[in-house]
């Protein structure tokens, strides 16, 4: 199967169109779902990278997830952040041995490296996937095998090969991840992106997610906004200031973001910091606060649904005090 589409809702509107409609009925070790193997997903946008759908909307875990792969960390915590249910390898172990960022460890600063010195190789892959993940006795083993990068015509394209991808669950993440990577690289090599093109050996929508896949495919979508374009240039020392303030929400520090961080990395420092409001169940007027500092409305609609929460919040329940809920409350 092969589909192109020009953004991510497009993309996700056809795949579980098509897998509901003739997707192989099989059962895999973690259920019973729809398969069909051998697809190939187009994305002529990778900027389009976000569900604008109510039920798709998953900005906030899938900017967490690529700001762990971009860490390096294997840190289950870290994940568990943002994404409750991440599976874990087993009682008390607090790695994740299949996590990828250690998988990735300056292969991006190789990649970046390789295509200045030979634009045109076809050698320039990332792999994920390695030779001590073929054992069955592993609770989990990357589902992606390989990222390559392609340089034709100053346009950067980027083929990711899975092995296995949950196409309600896993697929948004994964292209809202290898497609930020994408023009990290991209941006870094001074070109513009190309086509994202995701290649899968099985591509399944679990029973358990069919009607949420259905009710998707209702929903509609009205707008179709891309993310902003990331600055031109290196991008890595902008990545590393986002990496140290992530860590510094994350634990609760409310770091103060840098007046000099342009404006596409300040934006995902208030989304991180929206995250946490709404994680610690701050008042409404911290994500308004938040949110007024922000200077690409792309993001409104992620913001409004913890906004709508928070004033849900406020009207139901005593607040708490702005000490209880920053180690620094007069930062930002
Ligand atoms: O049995 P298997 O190892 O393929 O199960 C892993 C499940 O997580 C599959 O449904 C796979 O498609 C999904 N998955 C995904 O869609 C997992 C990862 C983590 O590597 C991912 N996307 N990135």
């Amino acid at each position: 199967m092969k589909v192109v589409a020009a953004t991510l809702d497009d993309l996700l509107h056809e795949v579980f169109r098509r897998l509901l409609a003739t997707g192989r009925p099989v059962v895999a070790s973690r259920g019973p779902n729809l398969e069909k193997t051998g697809a190939l997903l187009e994305l002529i946008n990778p900027r389009a990278r976000m569900s604008r759908t109510e039920s798709r909307c998953l900005l906030f875990s899938a900017l967490g997830e690529l700001l762990w792969y971009l860490s390096g960390s294997n840190d289950l915590a870290f994940i568990k952040y943002y994404i409750p249910d991440y599976p874990e390898d087993g009682p008390g172990i607090s790695t994740v041995r299949a996590a990828y960022g250690p998988r990735f460890e300056e292969k991006i600063d190789w990649v970046i490296d390789a295509l200045r010195a030979k634009p045109n190789s076809r050698r320039i892959v990332i792999p994920i996937y390695e030779p001590i993940d073929c054992n069955l006795d592993h609770a989990e083993v990357p589902c992606t095998c390989t990222l390559q990068f392609l340089l034709h015509d100053d346009r950067l394209e980027l083929l990711a090969h899975m092995r296995s991808n949950d196409a309600f669950k896993g697929l948004p993440g994964d292209i809202f991840s290898f497609t930020m990577i994408q023009e990290l690289v991209g941006r870094a090599l001074g070109v513009e992106i190309g086509r994202y093109k995701h290649f899968v050996g099985s591509l399944h929508l679990y029973d358990e997610d069919q009607q949420k896949a259905r009710n998707f495919i209702d929903e509609g979508w009205q707008s179709k906004a891309s993310m902003p374009l990331m600055p031109l240039g290196d991008q890595r020392p902008n990545l590393g200031q986002l990496l140290i303030l992530e860590e510094g929400i994350r634990n609760g520090l409310n770091p103060e973001t840098p007046t000099a961080l342009p404006d596409y990395w300040k934006n995902l420092a208030y989304l991180l910091k929206i995250y946490r409001a709404d994680r610690d169940k701050a008042p409404a007027q911290r994500v308004r606060t938040l949110r007024a500092k922000m200077s690409n409305l792309v993001f409104a609609p992620y913001i409004d649904k913890r906004q709508r929460s928070a004033e849900k919040r406020d009207a139901e329940l005593p607040r708490p005090t702005p000490t209880q809920l920053f180690t620094n409350p007069t930062n930002e």
